[in-house]
């Protein structure tokens, strides 16, 4: 039996999660379920309580969201490659980082699901408010690629998922040419498997 992975081609955290599970060679014992949350399918709500992506159904029944915790417990699962730093300074700084890309995330889904309400709900104070965090939010990700190192771990993960949710969705925002360095990052690290078969897509 495998772990179920529910999720929606779309999800950016839920493709960190998928990113992680590849690069630690997990993706064969999780099985990926297409639940998307507006869809309020029983079977979700029974894994996350709160009803969102991801969430991981383990093969004992058992149930772990949200994306930060599903990735450390992939990461515990196999040696090699190490994702998360122990302990120390050096985990809280990942943990930080990772932190930053969450935020890129939920503020671009924030003003994602805000274009979808009906012109009388839409509130343009919120999609300002959330773009200029998108903005600063982009530029302290720029700085912190200056010092990523080669190999991969959840700030790389976490980034490469935030950056291709927001050019995917708010192509607009064109952060690559206010930030040619990450450009060129996200181009690279964009060729690697992980990222490849997990590009987003509508469900
Ligand atoms: N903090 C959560 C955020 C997950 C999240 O916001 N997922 C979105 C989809 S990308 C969702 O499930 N939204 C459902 C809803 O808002 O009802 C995590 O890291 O997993």
């Amino acid at each position: 039996m495998a772990m179920k992975l529910f999720f929606a081609p779309a999800s950016p955290f839920t493709r960190k999660v998928r990113i992680v599970a590849i690069e630690k060679g997990l993706h064969d014992r999780i099985e990926l379920v297409t639940a998307p949350p507006m869809k309020n399918l029983p079977e979700l709500h029974r894994a996350n309580p709160m009803g969102g992506i991801p969430a991981l159904l383990l093969e004992d029944g058992e149930s772990l969201y949200d994306s930060p915790v599903i990735c450390e417990y992939l990461d515990s699962l196999a040696e090699k490659p190490r994702l998360f730093p122990a302990s120390g300074m050096e985990r809280f700084r990942a943990l930080r980082s990772q932190a930053l890309a969450d935020g890129l995330m939920e503020f671009a889904v924030e003003i994602v699901y805000e274009r979808r309400r009906t012109d009388a709900e839409i509130s343009q104070s919120v999609i300002a408010r959330r773009t200029k965090g998108i903005e600063r939010t982009l530029a302290a990700i720029d700085a912190e690629i200056a010092d990523l190192p080669e190999t991969p771990d959840i700030r790389h993960i976490g980034f490469g998922a935030a950056l291709g949710y927001v050019s995917f969705r708010l192509p607009e925002i064109n952060w690559q040419k206010a930030h040619p360095r990450m450009k060129r990052w996200y181009g690279k690290f964009s060729e690697r498997p992980s990222m490849k078969e997990t590009e987003p897509g509508d469900s």
